[in-house]
């Protein structure tokens, strides 16, 4: 049987090479995926996960998770949630809950506290730094506050052909208290069927909130597409239809991958992405869209050193 992850951003990466060591030891999907997505929370130099992440207008780090099993449809998933170290491994514990699968700021935190998960303040100096800066630039000139945005979303295949897919975010700098994005939300940020296969969103969550798209990826790889293929009939044509009603659409990226191994990615601005398959090792890719398709390439060492610079 094929194991396999794909994520979003040059970050999963982080995340994904030992997640997959524990795959090949034969770990669940489930435990791969919080895994790998803890690691990128818990790395401070990724600025819109976790331990980090930008603040909102108020200054403090609200963050955005989802998990999903696609043996069982169950779902966890929290929003606008503070001091929480690890929203992922909160969201596996919602998923467990036979209800309140979906908590919301002071509900989020207290689950995590009362449950055992470890709360910390995710504000870290260089982000508090970033934030007073941001606030005097936006007061000084009319600039859009919303840059400093990126979701690491994963999907996860296992030994056993199980599947996983989990999202996590301190989603837009300078956001409203309280704002919440697509990443807690099933079917626009996350979506996964172990018989089918799985996909997760990046990108502008204002925009990705307005369809289902991980749902209709999977839904149509189940129709026997490709997960590219898929993707490519899911995502671009909606982006189309928002430009048609003068919406101007931006920023979409997907990842998505079948329980063979297939994977595929869409998105309408450059994007990158880290895949592992097997023995192989965490390759990271860089999408640059071309119409309807993406172009890709494995990232240079240029790249690479430049992304990580100041680490
Ligand atoms: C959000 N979709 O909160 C997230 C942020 C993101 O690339 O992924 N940006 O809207």
């Amino acid at each position: 049987m094929t194991i396999a992850m794909i994520g979003t951003w040059r970050m999963a990466e982080t995340g994904i090479t030992p997640a997959m060591a524990q795959l090949r030891q034969g770990k669940s999907a489930g435990d791969a995926l919080v895994t790998a997505i803890q690691a990128v929370e818990d790395d401070p130099f990724y600025q819109s996960v976790g331990f980090g992440g930008l603040p909102n207008a108020a200054g403090v780090v609200e963050t955005d998770a989802a998990y999903m099993d696609g043996d069982t449809f169950q779902i966890g998933a929290l929003a606008g949630a503070r001091d929480i170290a690890h929203p992922i491994a909160v969201a596996r514990a919602l998923s467990q809950e036979p209800a309140n699968n979906l908590l919301v700021g002071p509900g989020a935190t207290e689950y995590a506290s009362t449950h055992g998960f470890p709360l910390k303040n995710m504000l870290t100096e260089k982000a508090a730094k970033q934030w007073a800066a941001k606030r005097q630039e936006l007061t000084a000139k009319d600039l859009n506050p919303y840059d400093g945005h990126d979701t690491v979303g994963m999907v996860a295949l296992d030994a056993g052909g199980h599947m996983t897919v989990g999202t996590s975010t301190s989603g837009l700098f300078m956001k409203r208290t309280g704002r919440v994005g697509d990443s807690p939300l099933p079917g626009a940020g996350y979506y996964v069927d172990s018989t089918i296969g799985g996909a997760a969103a990046t990108g502008m969550g204002e925009d990705l909130m307005k369809a289902s798209l991980c749902y209709q990826t999977v839904q149509l790889m189940g129709n026997g597409l490709s997960a590219s293929e898929a993707l490519r009939e899911a995502v671009y044509p909606f982006i189309a239809r928002l430009a048609a009603l003068g919406q101007h659409p931006r920023e979409f990226s997907y990842v998505a991958l079948s329980p063979s191994g297939d994977w595929g990615i869409a998105t309408n601005v450059e994007f990158s992405f880290a895949v592992a398959q097997d023995d192989g090792k965490t390759q990271i890719y860089l999408a640059t869209p071309n119409g309807d398709h993406p172009d890709i390439q494995p990232v240079t060492a240029a790249w690479l050193a430049k992304e990580d610079a100041g680490r």
